[in-house]
This record gives structure tokens, sequence and C-alpha cells, in this order.
């Protein structure tokens, strides 16, 4: 409520948002209108407009699709070198919804107190890679952020958030939750162990929720595998990849997908290496889900 407090509301099983097919009509983060009955129970009547979304597909075929949050100021993507393993393509297809819904996106590497000198060469690679296309990058450990010491000598995760709605996400296991948990210097919410079979998180949380700083909120949400992007037109999707845009400029042709056209600018960059494989590949990746959603 306006007032701070919160009402248990229910919701009837038809009420679907104009235009959007998605498994959660009503997300974390949006505003809402409620009406109580007689009988003292709560129901949400009207959705308000939302100022920003962002949306994924759980499977890249799956028809449904889910809003991860509503009205957020930032997206902080929390991701592991290892333990486990955030591929790439994750956080590409993540920034690139991002960029189609406008949201500001940081990039928080977590459990660096676990990674031996090579994976700490890798982390060091990736921030380069994405701080020079223009993403804010961070490297903690939110577990150590635990400890006073570590928290006073890493103060830059709380001048990030400070008075900003913001979303974090990942996949499981990431430390999502340990993070939120150290922002507040408190257990505010259940983490869990990665699994010793595959090292990979067990979902330990499973719905989102809103916690709200004294300047600013944080929501956290259950670890995501997949990023499957929404609607993206073929001709869109490098509009999503910033530098792999700005070099498309240079193209022969006006409408080159970057794929076999002769004097394509961007397979130049990459022959160069100004454009990572691992983002192109990317690319060509979301390029695929496109092709795929035409048939279905
Ligand atoms: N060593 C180390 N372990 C961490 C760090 N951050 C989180 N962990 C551990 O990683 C495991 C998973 O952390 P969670 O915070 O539950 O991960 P999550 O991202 O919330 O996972 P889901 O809720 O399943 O999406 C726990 O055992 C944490 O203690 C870190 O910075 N360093
Ligand atoms: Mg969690
Ligand atoms: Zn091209």
């Amino acid at each position: 409520m306006d007032d701070g407090t919160s009402v248990e509301c229910h919701i009837k099983g038809n009420f679907r948002i104009r235009g959007i097919r998605s498994t959660n009509p009503v997300a974390v983060g949006d505003f809402v209108q409620i009406q109580t009955l007689a009988d003292g129970t709560n129901w949400i009547v009207e959705i308000e407009e939302r100022k920003n979304y962002i949306i994924r597909r759980s499977t890249n075929l799956s028809k449904e699709s889910h809003i991860l949050a509503a009205n957020i100021d930032q997206v902080a993507l929390i991701v592991t070198v290892n333990h486990p393993v955030t591929s790439t393509t994750f956080i590409d297809r993540f920034l690139a919804t991002c960029e189609a819904y406008r949201v500001r996106a940081l990039l928080i590497f977590n459990k660096i107190d676990l990674l031996t000198e090579d994976e700490l060469a890798q982390l060091n690679e990736l921030r380069a890679l994405y701080e020079g296309i223009g993403y804010e990058t961070l490297a903690i450990s939110a577990k150590s952020l635990q400890s006073t010491e570590y928290r006073v000598q890493n103060t830059d995760i709380f001048s990030l958030l400070a008075g900003k709605t913001t979303l974090l996400s990942g996949n499981s296991g990431v430390g999502k939750s340990t993070l939120l948990n150290a922002l507040f210097g408190r257990e505010m919410t259940r983490t869990g162990k990665i699994s010793d079979a595959h090292d990979k998180g067990m979902h330990t949380t499973t719905f989102s929720e809103m916690y709200f700083l004294d300047e600013g909120a944080v929501i956290d949400t259950p670890g995501i595998k997949g990023f499957g992007t929404i609607d993206f037109e073929r001709e869109e999707v490098s509009h999503f990849f910033p530098e792999i845009f700005k070099v498309g400029r240079e193209c022969r042709f006006g409408n080159c997908t970057h794929t076999n056209e002769p004097g394509c600018a961007v397979q130049e960059a990459i022959i160069k290496g100004s454009i990572a494989i691992s983002r192109y590949e990317s690319y060509l990746s979301i390029l695929g889900d496109c092709s795929e959603s035409k048939y279905r």
C-alpha cells in the first residue's frame, strides 16, 4: 500500500493484460488498484500502465512469456565465471532484452573469492569486453560482504544501487539472495547450496519479492536458465548489440544482417578482432530465434 504496509490480494483467473500473453499478468513492481469486498477479501482490479518491464520466454520455443519485473530503474545481472558458469549467450540475450526495453543494465561478477588465477584472467577479459561496449561492471564477493571490513572497502555496490529500484537476475546459484542479504546486513531471504554433482544452483528462491532499502529497492528473483528473447524482428536485432550496430552502419547494404553479405563491415571487424566472436555468436543465436518464430 502507499503507506508501506502489505495486504494479501486475489486476482481473477481470467485477468489478462491487453496484448501480452504472459504467465504472470501481475509482476513484481507493478502498481495496482485494489477493491475490498464485503467479506474482507482484496481483489486486484486494475494494473497501472508500466513505465517499463523486462520480459523473456522461458524456453526459446515456448509461446508463454514471463515478466520478470516492472517499473524498474536498472537491472543488475549477477553472473559467475565459475560455480556455476554463466554463459556469454545468456548474458548477451539478457543485455539485448534490456536494450530493447530501454532499461539500464549493470553486470555484477560475483564469487570472485572462488576463482583461480586463470578464471580471474577470464573475468578481467569479460569485464573489459563489456565495459568496452558501454556496460558498467563490478566484481564482488557477496559472501565476503558479510564482513564489515570487506564492506567498508567495497562500497561501489552500495552506490550503484542507492536511490534506484534494481532487479537482481541471473542463473540459479550465482548469489542473488546472498547479495540481497549482504546489502541489508541480515538474513532477509533464504539462500541455497550449489549441487556437488553439477556445480549448479538448486532454485532456492521460488518467487520474486521487492525489498526496500533506506533509499531505493532491490528485487530478488528466482534463478533462470535460458533467456528467450521476445518478438524481435530480424532487422532490429543488431540495434540491441550497441557495438555491432555502430559498425553495421558501414556495411555496403543498408539492410545487412551481417551473416553472408558482401561488403559487411561487421564481418571485417570480427576478423580484425574489434568485435568479439562471443558477442557475434549470441547475435546469431537471437537471429535464429527470429526465423523459428516465423514458422510457429
Ligand atoms: N564463495 C562464495 N559463495 C557464494 C558467494 N555468493 C553466494 N555464494 C554461495 O552460493 C550459493 C548460492 O547462493 P544463493 O544466494 O542462494 O544463489 P541465488 O542466485 O539466490 O540462487 P537461486 O535462488 O536458486 O536463484 C550459496 O551457498 C551461497 O553461500 C560468494 O561471493 N562467494
Ligand atoms: Mg535466491
Ligand atoms: Zn553487415
